[in-house]
């Protein structure tokens, strides 16, 4: 016989954690840079990682959780693209005793089918940017027309980045969204999304995206259309990558609200914690910044992603 059934998950028996991640995909600067946070992290403590990329689709994300759970790894962490339809494949690890981790994104599922969840808080980030806007159009009395490129359809972070912002611009009746169609997270989709939307409404005052990537994409629409961005349209974005903070230093994005990436050292701490049967907290919220055209040209030289 070959099995060796230790029990204790893909047990080489030398007491080195095997952790199954399957992230959502490379959909953007963010992702990228909390991909590599957690390979980065996971080397650093000595957890043997095995890491799925799900290409945004959550068939994918189910089926490297169903292999993990085969492989019987100690933990499986993800970042569930959308927030919905879990139930069965968390009860599938449950049942194998496999905890499971969620870092970035949140599901529906009761939560005692997780042990923790790891990221920011989303609606919060919404909040800050609606916020930016009503004060920086405090005084005006003409319309602001909005138009918002959601993320991806389904997923915790655009559904509450839409949420926090429309209930902040809500102090002000002048402010309209007057139109909200999702880019799915990407440069490409921002940009082809955007082109329609400059199409259709020649008086657009604001561009709010759900992402750097699907701003810098509506970037390019916004240029190609003769316009210049940052100041015949204001442009607020979430996130902070690196190409954001550019744009924002170089003026053609006004307002950036910050979502952490480096999810990594947390998350292994977490899964040290989980495997050596350690209470952890059931929410663990990111701590995250704003920054204005100023903080980013101060703060450029030095960023890491
Ligand atoms: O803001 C976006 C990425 O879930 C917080 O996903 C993450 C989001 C991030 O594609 O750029």
């Amino acid at each position: 016989l070959t099995a060796c059934g230790s029990g204790s998950g893909s047990g080489s028996g030398s007491g080195t954690i095997t952790l199954g991640f399957s992230q959502v995909g490379a959909e953007s600067g963010w992702r990228t840079a909390n991909t590599k946070s957690i390979q980065e992290a996971a080397k650093a403590a000595g957890i043997d990682l095995k890491f799925s990329d799900a290409q945004q689709k959550q068939e994918n994300q189910i089926a490297a959780i169903r292999s993990f759970i085969k492989q019987r790894v100690d933990v499986i962490a993800f970042s569930p693209v959308v927030v919905t339809g879990w139930d069965a494949v968390l009860k599938e690890a449950k049942a194998a005793g496999i905890p499971v981790v969620l870092t970035d994104r949140a599901v529906d599922s009761d939560p005692s089918l997780y042990v923790t969840f790891l990221g920011s808080d989303f609606v919060e980030e919404g909040r800050k940017a609606g916020q930016w806007l009503v004060d920086q159009y405090k005084d005006t009395r003409e319309p602001v027309n909005i138009v918002q490129l959601e993320g991806t359809v389904g997923a915790a972070p655009a559904i509450d980045r839409k949420k926090g912002f429309e209930e902040v611009i809500k102090a002000n009746p002048n402010m309209k969204v007057i139109a909200s169609q999702s880019g799915d997270f990407t440069r490409a989709k921002g940009k082809e999304v955007m082109q329609a939307l400059l199409k259709a409404h020649k008086d657009i005052d604001v561009l709010y995206a759900h992402n750097d990537d699907m701003g810098l994409g509506a970037i390019q629409a916004i240029e190609e259309a003769g316009l210049k961005p940052g100041q015949d349209i204001k442009i607020i974005t979430v996130d902070a990558v690196r190409d954001g903070m550019q744009a924002l230093a170089d003026g053609r994005i006004n307002f950036i609200v910050e979502c952490n990436p480096l999810l990594g050292d947390q998350l292994m701490d977490i899964v040290k914690k989980v495997h050596a049967g350690e209470k952890v907290d059931r929410r663990i919220v990111t701590v995250e910044t704003v920054f204005d055209q100023a903080k980013a040209r101060e703060v450029l030289p030095t960023r890491k992603y």
